[in-house]
């Protein structure tokens, strides 16, 4: 019996910084694939669409109006699933429980240009997105009941996005949810273990091993995780560790803008089509504990699988076991360190 290979043999990789495996099957891109291959035709956008609730000047649900903004613009989500008013207190009956959760819905347009998305933008207008993430981050935090903050941005059609108009939304509330308490979890182990952030150690690894790398510039690195799930997952890991993005040197948030430029742009330069995926920060807790265990990094999690298209479905063993991939980590990331740097759009 030949030793275990990771690109020939199914096994199942850790995700260090949820606590939970995986399970890869690299023998199965060999199978013949008789599903559907679709080109994509994208509809060109205006600028402006005057029935954007987004777009500068318009009006939103419940008769609110943008104003005619210029760079970003942030307001209170009008259909909000969290509320700052709503009691905090418990509710226990036997079995059944339940919490009363304060919080505040954000969304954010990161430009009044309604047909840009966020690869196709300037770096310098990026500058603008990542200082009103700073903001918001810092803000929120500083609401005394705010005890995390997710910012995110869900893109496409495809991931449920409501609205083509280049924007996100921040969600602030009194509780750590699940995804970000495993990560603290793990890393504060890491880091009472070592006295290192558990990202440190861990890009120090893949930058001697360059397989999942990429990019790169001089404050961050871009990579596919050796746990990634989605086909073409990848992270953004900033080199210092940091907390989160309040702490960002000037020379830092030009690195970053760009490097979330770059990393989209061959996101897009896979299928030649706008990319969709749900992309996270996530950041220490903001409950006024210090947590340098936290090492901030910025997720990525795009469903195209073989074109723009076909998707990976989490269903079925996924569902009732664990995610599980085809395509390894590795090739994802020669895939995406293989297309061109600059947008398909603009070659
Ligand atoms: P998504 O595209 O990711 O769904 O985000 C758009 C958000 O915009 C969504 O959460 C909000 C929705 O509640 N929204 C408003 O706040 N005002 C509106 O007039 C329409 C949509």
């Amino acid at each position: 019996m030949p030793g275990l290979s990771l690109h020939d043999h199914p096994h199942r990789r850790l995700n260090i910084l949820t606590g939970e495996w995986i399970l890869v099957s690299p023998h199965r891109t060999k199978r013949p694939w008789q599903g559907k291959v679709e080109k994509s035709v994208e509809a060109v956008r205006p600028d402006y669409d005057p029935g954007c609730y987004l777009c500068p000047g318009n009006e939103r649900a419940g008769g609110f109006s943008n104003p005619d903004y210029t760079g970003t613009y942030v307001f209170t989500n009008d259909f909000a699933a969290l509320l700052p008013d709503a009691p905090t207190q418990s509710f226990e009956q036997g079995l059944l429980m339940a919490e009363g959760e304060p919080g505040i819905c954000k969304v954010i347009c990161f430009s009044p240009n309604h047909a840009l998305t966020l690869p196709e933008m300037e770096v310098k207008d990026l500058v603008g997105v990542v200082e009103t993430w700073q903001r918001e981050y810092a803000d929120l935090g500083s609401q005394p009941f705010v005890n995390h903050v997710q910012i995110f941005e869900n893109k496409g059609e495809i991931m449920g996005c409501s609205n083509p108009h280049p924007h996100g939304q921040i969600w602030a509330q009194a509780s750590a949810p699940m995804e970000a308490q495993k990560k603290g979890r793990q890393q504060r182990a890491y880091f009472k273990k070592s006295g290192r952030s558990l990202l440190s150690d861990y890009l120090k690894q893949e930058l001697q091993l360059k397989e999942r790398i990429v990019l790169d510039n001089e404050h961050f690195v871009a990579l596919t995780p050796f746990w990634a799930v989605w086909p073409f997952e990848a992270m953004i890991i900033p080199r210092r560790h940091m907390q989160h993005i309040g702490q960002l040197t000037e020379e830092e948030q030009q690195a970053f803008a760009a490097i979330l430029q770059g990393l989209t742009i061959r996101f897009d330069n896979i299928f030649e089509t706008a990319f969709p995926y749900s992309m996270g920060i996530h950041q220490s807790p903001t409950d006024g504990q210090a947590h340098e265990e936290w090492h901030w990094h910025t997720s990525f999690y795009p469903p195209l699988l073989r074109s723009a298209s076909v998707k990976k479905f989490m269903v079925g063993y996924e569902m009732f076991g664990e995610p599980q991939r085809d395509i390894t980590a590795e090739k994802a990331a020669e895939m995406l360190r293989n297309v061109p740097a600059q947008h398909y759009k603009k070659i």
